[in-house]
């Protein structure tokens, strides 16, 4: 008997609808599930693959010990006994933020609700942070910033298919969301003019109206050159701004020192393009601009995504039907998972840790005093810059949960010897990652189509994945394991391991926050295909548009950003004379941990490479395939060339899926932005040479 389940992609934030179908006794099929709308029955070849993960062969199947500098299996009582002891001897020596916690942006919303439940009243530590810090955080300030409320896309997905003009700055959709791209394609179709920013020419750029190839970095100072043009040449919707924002003049007085020949001068793209871009987006009725990462992964990100909201207020592109500005989120639950306190300064419903009223509801769902909360804890990268230091500020033991450090992290080898210094490393995963090879305890963990749990996907959209089978004997849930350890610490009530009942509790908690889910139950995300918070009660109906009579700043008007132009930290120079630039490709997913064990991705793309332009392999004399050394002030690394004329000749371009010598984060700089604290993952200041070491073959340390 063949039992059919609807559930949802363990991968990216567009979490498409999918039907698993397991056969009795053998392993689970995808299938097309046509009525869900997001993807309406589309997979990208990583959704449609991924009944592969559900293969025991290559999954944890035991928890895992280290003992004498090796690891090996032990049993689930043996494993959480070490943990448990190993968490209360490390607290009481060096004081509760000395046990830190790191989570996931692709955990469940129950599993990153009790997560940062678990690290507030059970562990006591203000030390908690999760990955979204280095994907969404830039955004998620300046949507705060500008309208009071951060959720990815104000408008769901369709509403893309019928705005007039659409300017996409630094995302690849069409390598990271291909079933999405229909909406573009629809939008031209119907008229519409699509404009994509990216220093490479990618698949998604090549179905553009228009291209504008900037230098990495160079987004804010565009932003400022298109709202130039918008005061310059009187298309202001002025009403709009009379209206519905605050803060003009402060903005206009910035953008009035970027006039186009001086951007075109910072960022290479001419002032002839910066004109026609600012009248097609100024002069359509309806508007929209996206940002993905390539704006956002940088020490201004939280100033460029507020000079690009700009650029929205002022033609009057916001807070109307098809129009607004959105960033389109990355991870399977990078919405929801920044929505439940595993954010280092973050309460459940979107509610801040330091605000009075915030402690003492979520307290009081708790049943714990206001007062035993901790408060704000550090972001992810400096959590993971702290680790195993002496002195105060030092985290000596780290539970990681739904993350892979070691090869995701900036300067990702200083964050490798950081993790090795830990007095207690604990790793909750489904593989043998390479963070959980640095640990003292592995505890495997059942994923996706193994248990139940709630989404939130980049338009705000709360879904369900169905449990469709059960995981290997051995396996247990992280909200089991959760349970176990809180047990074991002395908290023998409310860490239930049934995700419907932390749901439950997750809606109290919730309540009354920005992200409300009070109104959302399982019962009515199946009937509904996903219910958009906020959804205050359960006959509110959701609300898939916001904005459209007022924003949520206390006065409903939006604020335009003060924003000034500044350099990326680190710039070329005799040294380091290239920007090197890093991101996606479609067939392996962000670490790689679980790509990287699907033959069919594997053989689409099995290993690092360098991107460069024609004109800079001629003057490195290099030919394609050729191994290149890559190194920045932090480090070394190896790959082969990819020559293609879709890159500037002054920057190169290195996916970050792998580990080893071609590990492009061995490269990357940590500064971060100063409000989000995102890393600059998408600009750093290079030297690239042909590589003299053989020892450093292509997929050389790639395989898991
Ligand atoms: N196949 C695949 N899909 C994924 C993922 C994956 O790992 N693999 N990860 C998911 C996650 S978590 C995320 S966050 C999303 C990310 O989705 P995207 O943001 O679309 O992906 P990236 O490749 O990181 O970056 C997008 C583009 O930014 C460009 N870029 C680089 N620097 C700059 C710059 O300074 N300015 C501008 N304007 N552009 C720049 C790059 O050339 C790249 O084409 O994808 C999700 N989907
Ligand atoms: N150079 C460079 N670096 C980057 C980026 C970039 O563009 N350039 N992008 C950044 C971005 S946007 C992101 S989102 C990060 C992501 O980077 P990571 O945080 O490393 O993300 P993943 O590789 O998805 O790691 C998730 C891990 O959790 C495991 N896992 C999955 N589901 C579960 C679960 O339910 N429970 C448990 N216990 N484990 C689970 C997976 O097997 C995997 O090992 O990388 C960042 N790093
Ligand atoms: S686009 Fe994202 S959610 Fe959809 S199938 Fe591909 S990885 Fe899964
Ligand atoms: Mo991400």
């Amino acid at each position: 008997m063949t039992t059919t389940t609807d559930t949802h992609c363990p991968y990216c934030s567009l979490q498409c609808g999918m039907r698993l179908e397991a056969p009795h006794g053998a392993g689970a099929r995808v299938a097309e599930r046509p009525g869900f709308p997001v993807n309406r029955g589309a997979l990208c070849g990583k959704g449609q693959s991924a009944g592969e993960l559900l293969a025991p062969a290559s999954r944890l199947s035991t928890p895992l010990v280290r003992e004498r500098g090796a690891l090996r299996a032990a049993g689930w009582d043996e494993a959480l006994d070490r943990v448990a002891e190993g968490f209360a001897a490390i607290g009481a020596e060096h004081g509760a933020d000395a046990v830190g916690v790191f989570g996931g942006g692709g955990l469940t919303n129950e599993k990153a609700y009790q997560l940062g439940k678990f690290a507030r009243i059970v562990l006591g530590t203000a030390t908690i942070d999760y990955n979204g810090r280095f994907c969404m955080s830039s955004a998620a300030a300046g949507n705060r910033i500008a309208f009071g409320l951060d959720r990815g896309l104000p408008f769901p997905l369709e509403d893309i298919a019928r705005t007039e003009c659409l300017i996409l700055v630094g995302g690849n959709p069409a390598e990271t969301m291909p079933p999405a791209l229909r909406y573009f394609r629809e939008l031209r179709e119907n008229g519409g003019t699509l404009i994509v920013v990216d220093p490479r020419r990618t698949r998604t750029a090549q179905q553009a109206d228009i291209h504008l190839q900037p230098l990495p970095g160079g987004d804010l100072a565009l932003a400022l050159g298109l709202l130039h043009v918008l005061i310059a040449d009187r298309l202001v919707d002025t009403e709009f701004v009379r209206t519905r924002t605050t803060g003009f003049e402060r903005a206009r007085s910035e953008a009035m020192a970027h006039w186009p020949e001086r951007v075109e001068a910072l960022t290479g793209v001419t002032a002839g393009h910066i004109r026609e871009v600012a009248h097609l987006f100024g002069r359509a009725r309806t508007g929209m601009v996206l940002t993905a990462r390539g704006p956002e992964q940088h020490s201004k990100g939280t100033d460029t995504v507020g000079a690009w909201i700009n650029v929205c207020l002022a033609a009057g592109k916001a807070g109307r039907l098809r129009s607004g500005y959105g960033c389109l989120t990355g991870q399977g639950n990078g919405q929801g998972g920044r929505e439940h306190g595993q954010k280092a300064d973050q309460l459940p419903g979107y509610r801040s840790i330091e605000d009075p009223a915030a402690r003492e509801h979520v307290a009081g769902v708790w049943g714990v005093a206001p007062d035993s909360l901790p408060r704000s804890g550090r972001s992810a990268y400096e959590l993971l810059d702290s680790l195993g230091r002496t002195g105060p500020d030092g985290v000596r033991a780290l539970l990681v949960m739904g993350s892979n450090p070691v090869v995701s992290a900036p300067r990702a080898a200083q964050v490798t010897r950081r993790l090795r210094s830990l007095d207690l490393l604990v790793v909750s995963d489904l593989v043998l990652s390479e963070t959980a090879q640095l640990a003292d305890v592995v505890l495997p963990s059942a994923q996706w189509a193994e248990e139940t749990g709630t989404m939130t996907n980049l338009e705000g959209r709360v879904i369900l994945r169905q449990k469709a089978v059960e995981p290997p004997a051995g396996v247990r849930t992280d909200l089991w394991v959760l349970r176990e350890l809180a047990a074991r610490l002395g908290v023998d009530r409310g860490f239930p391991d049934d995700p419907e009942t932390v749901f439950e509790e997750l809606r109290r908690a919730s309540a009354g926050g920005q992200a409300d889910y009070a109104g959302i139950s399982y019962a009515r995300i199946r009937a509904e295909e996903g219910v958009f918070w906020p959804c205050p009660a359960a006959d509110h109906p959701g609300t898939p548009r916001l904005f459209l009579e007022a924003f949520a700043t206390p006065d409903g008007r939006a604020r335009f950003a003060a924003v000034t132009d500044r350099p990326s930290a680190e710039v070329p120079d005799a040294d380091y004379p290239l920007h090197l630039t890093t991101g996606r490709v479609l067939p392996q997913y962000q670490s790689g941990a679980q790509t990287r064990r699907v033959d069919a991705l594997n053989a689409a793309a099995p290993g690092p490479f360098v991107e460069l332009h024609p004109l800079l392999a001629r003057r490195l004399a290099v030919a394609d395939g050729d191994l290149l050394a890559v190194t920045s002030r932090r480090g070394r690394a190896v790959a082969p060339a990819r020559i293609t004329d879709t890159i500037r000749p002054d920057t190169v371009f290195m996916p970050f899926h792998w580990p080893g010598t071609g590990r492009a984060n061995t490269l990357t700089n940590p500064a971060l932005d100063p409000t989000s604290k995102m890393p600059e993952f998408k600009n750093c200041a290079v030297r690239v040479e042909p590589a003299r070491d053989a020892a450093a073959g292509p997929g050389a340390g790639v395989r898991p």
